[in-house]
C-alpha cells in the first residue's frame, strides 16, 4: 500500500466544487431503467447511452470521477476510443464498481448481504492495470419492523472492510457505500437511529481491519423520511440530521463524504446538499459532495429514448443537473436554477 497515492487520489476526487458520477448500474439495473424509459435493453443501447454520458461537453468541469460497471470499462465510443480514455481526456478519474450485488442473506429474512470478495485481489490487479484509480462497494440495509439486525450490519461492514483492504493493497481508493434504503414508512428519526448504528459499526470494523482512513471515501445515504411516510421531513431537517449523524460517526481523518441520492427526487437531493453547506459552512472536518446516479441521469435518459437525434439535448439536461449539484456543493442551490 502506498499511502501517498491513496491520499492524493482521494483528495483529487473530493476537490473543488465537483462531485462523483455513479454510472455503475449493473446490466440488470440499467435494463430496468431502460425498460421504464422505453429504451431497448441491449448491449449496444447500453454502449450508446454510456457514450452519451462520457462525451457530454464540459463533463470534467462538473465531476472529478466516474464509477463504471465492468461492461463499460471494455466499451468504446462509435469512433473506437475507449470510454476510459475519453474520461481521462476530459479530466475525469475513472473508477470501478467491484461488488457483485446485494443478495438475500441466509438466516436473516428480509435482509441483504453483498457478494463479490472471491477473486477480488486478481480483479483489482487487472482494473488497476487498466487505469482505474478508485472503486466502489455497496452494502444495502433495510429498515422494517424487525430490521436491520446487528447480524446483517456486521456482516456487511466486514465485507466492506475486506473489500477496502484489498483496494488499498492495490493503491485503489475504496469508496465505502453502506446504503440505508429509503423504502418504508419510517420517520426521519428512525432513519437517523439506523444510519448512526450502521456508520458506527462500519467505522469500528474498518478500523479493526486497518483501513487507511485518509485514503478512502464514504458514500452514505442522507438521513431522510421513509419514501412512503405520511410526514416528510423539511429540507432543513434533512440537512441538520444528516450532518449531525455524520459528525457523530465519521472520523475527521476521512477526506470526503459523497452522498448517494437513493431515489430522492433530483431537486430534493440538490436542495439537501446545498442546505448542508449553507448551515455548516466552515464547520465540517471532511469535504461533502454528491455521488448521484438517478438524481443526475434520470432526465437525460428519459429524454434520450435511445434516439440519436436526442443526444445533444439529453447531454444538455445531464450537464444541467451536474452543474446544479456543483452549485449545491457551494451552498448556492435555488429553485431558479431549475427553470
Ligand atoms: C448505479 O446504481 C448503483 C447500484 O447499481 P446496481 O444495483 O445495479 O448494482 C448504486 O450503487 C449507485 O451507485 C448508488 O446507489 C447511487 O445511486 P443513486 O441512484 O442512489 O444516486
Amino acid at each position: 500500500m502506498n499511502k501517498q497515492i491513496l491520499k492524493d487520489t482521494a483528495q483529487q476526487l473530493m476537490a473543488g466544487h465537483k462531485g462523483l458520477l455513479a454510472m455503475d448500474e449493473s446490466i440488470a439495473t440499467c435494463n430496468k431503467r431502460f425498460a421504464e424509459a422505453g429504451i431497448p435493453q441491449t448491449e449496444e443501447y447500453r454502449r450508446k447511452y454510456r457514450e452519451l454520458i462520457v462525451t457530454t461537453p464540459k463533463l470534467g468541469e462538473c465531476i472529478s470521477g466516474a464509477i463504471l460497471f465492468d461492461e463499460t470499462t471494455k466499451q468504446a465510443a462509435a469512433d473506437g476510443t475507449p470510454f476510459i480514455e475519453l474520461l481521462v481526456k476530459a479530466g475525469v478519474i475513472p473508477g470501478i464498481k467491484l461488488d457483485e450485488g446485494a443478495k438475500d442473506m441466509p438466516a436473516f429474512p428480509g435482509e441483504k448481504i453483498t457478494e463479490g470478495l472471491d477473486g477480488l485481489r486478481e480483479r483489482l490487479k487487472n482494473y488497476a492495470a487498466a487505469g482505474l484509480k478508485f472503486a466502489k462497494w455497496r452494502a444495502v440495509i433495510v429498515i422494517s419492523d424487525g430490521t436491520p439486525t446487528d447480524g446483517s450490519i456486521y456482516a456487511n461492514a466486514h465485507a466492506l472492510a475486506r473489500y477496502a483492504a484489498l483496494c488499498q493493497e492495490a493503491n485503489v481508493v475504496p469508496i465505502v457505500e453502506p446504503e440505508v434504503l429509503m423504502d418504508g414508512s419510517h420517520t426521519i428519526e428512525r432513519c437517523f437511529e439506523v444510519t448512526q448504528r450502521v456508520l458506527h459499526i462500519v467505522f469500528e470494523v474498518l478500523i479493526q481491519q486497518r483501513i487507511y482512513l485518509e485514503g478512502m471515501i464514504l458514500k452514505p445515504n442522507m438521513v431522510v423520511s421513509g419514501i412512503s411516510a405520511s410526514v416528510q421531513a423539511s429540507v432543513d431537517q434533512v440537512a441538520h440530521l444528516t450532518v449531525e449523524c455524520l459528525l457523530r460517526c465519521v472520523p475527521a481523518a476521512v477526506p470526503g463524504v459523497a452522498f448517494l441520492s437513493g431515489g430522492q427526487p433530483a431537486t430534493d437531493a440538490s436542495a439537501h446538499l446545498s442546505a448542508m453547506h449553507v448551515k455548516y459552512k466552515g464547520k465540517l472536518p471532511w469535504a461533502l459532495t454528491f455521488s448521484f446516479a438517478r438524481a443526475v441521469q434520470q432526465p437525460a435518459m428519459e429524454y434520450w429514448q435511445g434516439k440519436d437525434e436526442n443526444v445533444t439535448v439529453a447531454q444538455q439536461l445531464f450537464y444541467k443537473r451536474l452543474s446544479i449539484n456543483n452549485a449545491a456543493r457551494r451552498g448556492e442551490y435555488t429553485l431558479a436554477l431549475e427553470a
